[in-house]
């Protein structure tokens, strides 16, 4: 017996990354009557069959899943923003920020293009960011500045990249393994405009155990919580949150409320907090026009 992850799935077959190389497998007859599915992404056990196939035989719990794109497992979010060009931008990122940790991912803040700024100019993009206690790389693809820290906090996990277009995400593809970045590449080039409806999903292998899902037209993650929620996605202000005059408060209309007071303050970041107002609005219509 075999174990390994899917890093593809192809009309009914699976290829498995195994200790032994990769093998091409079918699922068990049985999994369809269970209703059990096989993801990209999953742990899998495998039976072999000869040099290069295999069965997969058991389908190991998973820690997380994806809906779209369909990819378990996936431990890490890069969410990748330049510094400039296009200019830093507060709200995607906060945004980005929820969506991976609501999916049970963690995030890691990758500024790229760090080359283009002063050390002032870093410092003022990554610091509220740090002080809400998310870890936070300042990069350049260019130079290689910060490239092998993000390759470290990859090892052994399946990473996802995160971000807005022009961002560098292809370039810190590239930094990190040439061949990485010649797919990402190509994905943007060749899926541009939609058409392709299909959405294929695969890991890329980095390492040993170090994947990274590849999947076109993949630059944002999905925000799918309630805004009473909103709030534990924001850790800044859950610290805070202990000065609020009422236990659930969710810093919005209420008074005696410590996070806005921080705001007023200057104590914690007003585009944090406009971020989180703007969420919270998007998601309190959504919920009012659900019906
Ligand atoms: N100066 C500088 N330019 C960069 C860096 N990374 C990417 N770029 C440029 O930014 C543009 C967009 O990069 P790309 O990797 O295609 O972004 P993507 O759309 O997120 O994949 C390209 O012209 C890159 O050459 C960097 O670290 N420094
Ligand atoms: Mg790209
Ligand atoms: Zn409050």
């Amino acid at each position: 017996m075999l174990h390994g992850t899917v890093i593809r799935a192809l009309s009914g077959f699976y290829d498995v990354v195994t200790e032994e190389g990769i093998r091409r497998c079918r699922a068990r007859g049985v999994f369809r009557k269970r209703g059990i599915t096989v993801l990209v992404g999953d742990a899998v056990a495998v039976e072999p069959i000869g040099g290069a196939e295999g069965v997969v035989v058991e389908v190991l719990p998973r820690k997380s899943a994806l809906v779209r794109p369909p990819v378990a497992n996936v431990d890490l979010a890069l969410l990748v923003f330049s510094l400039k060009t296009p200019l830093f931008h507060h709200g995607l990122l906060d945004r980005a920020l929820v969506t991976a940790q609501a999916g049970g991912i963690e995030p890691l803040i990758v500024v790229t293009k760090c080359d283009l700024g002063t050390e002032a100019e870093i410092a003022a993009a990554t610091a509220p960011y740090r002080q809400a206690g998310y870890e936070t790389l300042a990069v350049s693809s260019l130079t290689g500045m910060g490239v092998d820290q993000v390759r470290v906090a990859m090892e052994g996990r399946v990473s996802v990249f995160v971000g807005p277009s022009g961002a560098g995400k292809s370039s810190l593809g590239n930094a990190l393994a040439p061949a990485l970045g010649l797919k990402m590449g190509d994905v943007s080039a060749k899926l541009g405009r939609g058409r392709h409806t299909t959405r294929h999903v695969e890991l890329f292998q980095l390492g040993e155990r170090t994947f990274v899902v590849d999947a076109p037209g993949f630059s944002q993650l999905e925000l799918n919580i309630p805004s009473s929620s909103l709030r534990k996605y924001f850790p800044d202000f859950e610290r805070l949150a202990e000065g609020c005059a009422y236990r659930g408060c969710l810093h919005i209309d209420e008074t005696e409320c410590a996070v806005q007071r921080a705001v007023a303050e200057g104590a914690l970041s007003s585009d944090r907090y406009a971020s989180y107002r703007a969420l919270y609005e998007e998601i309190r219509h959504k919920e009012e026009t659900r019906y």
